[in-house]
């Protein structure tokens, strides 16, 4: 109550609030207290304002691909973890590896899935990324690739080639990095592979903003977005 006065409330201000805080602690002796709706997995808030990515990605997709879809595949992902006994406790690549390719876990594994592989691709992507590698994500790219074009190339091809909804990814097999297609919510995690970089190749991603034209997005992500500094913090 001391602090009252540093909050720059008058008495008859902060019994308003001590009145607020008695009738938030009665809600929690009938059961309805907040603590009782916390999430498993809180929704990460995007690094960067809705429009940081433009003019390669536009406000507008990421209005609807962060806040509606990102935050719609938590919310499922949430209630699945509250629902399943089975689930309590474990982390989200956890609930992904005991139920991938389980036709009666389907709908935990897509959801759960999706908001990790949405929260890695958000965090792929910077205002004023792209460019040229360093360091040592760009030695790790040359062993492989022998050049980071041939890398851009090799990725650019497998976005396009992607069926359908999915994903392209760069990705870790122990020592060696390798091109990774996987369809609809599959992660390289449930291949034994550790995700360094994605793009997303769902038409939600990039319908607005390019219509048909794939290519378009993915090599604008690739020239202009990708978080590099974020990329190399994946190599172990
Ligand atoms: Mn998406």
């Amino acid at each position: 109550m001391e602090n009252a006065p540093a909050l720059g409330l008058d008495r008859r201000e902060f019994l308003k609030t001590a009145a607020a805080a008695t009738l938030l602690a009665g809600a929690g002796v009938l059961g309805i207290h907040p603590a009782a709706h916390a999430e498993a997995f809180p929704l990460p808030a995007l690094p960067y304002p809705e429009n940081a990515l433009e003019p390669v990605i536009s406000a507008r997709t990421v209005s609807f691909h962060y806040g509606k879809h990102t935050a719609a595949y938590y919310a499922n992902a949430n209630k699945a973890a509250a629902e399943m006994p089975a689930l309590a406790g474990k982390t989200m690549e956890e609930i992904v590896l005991l139920s991938y390719d389980k036709p009666e876990m389907a709908g935990v594994f897509n959801n759960t899935a999706q908001a990790m592989n949405h929260t890695f691709y958000w965090k792929c992507l910077a205002p004023g990324g792209g460019g040229e590698p360093t360091g040592r994500i760009k030695d790790a790219i040359d062993a492989t690739f022998s050049s980071a074009a041939y890398f851009r190339k090799s990725l650019s091809e497998a976005a396009g080639a992607q069926f359908g909804s999915g994903w392209a990814w760069l990705a870790a097999d122990k020592d060696r990095l390798k091109i990774v297609r996987t369809p609809n919510a599959v992660t390289p995690v449930v291949l034994g592979y550790k995700p360094l970089f994605v793009v997303d190749v769902w038409e939600h991603a990039y319908y607005l903003d390019y219509q048909n034209k794939r290519g378009d997005y993915v090599n604008g992500v690739l020239d202009k977005l990708i978080n590099w500094e974020f990329v190399a913090s994946n190599l172990s």
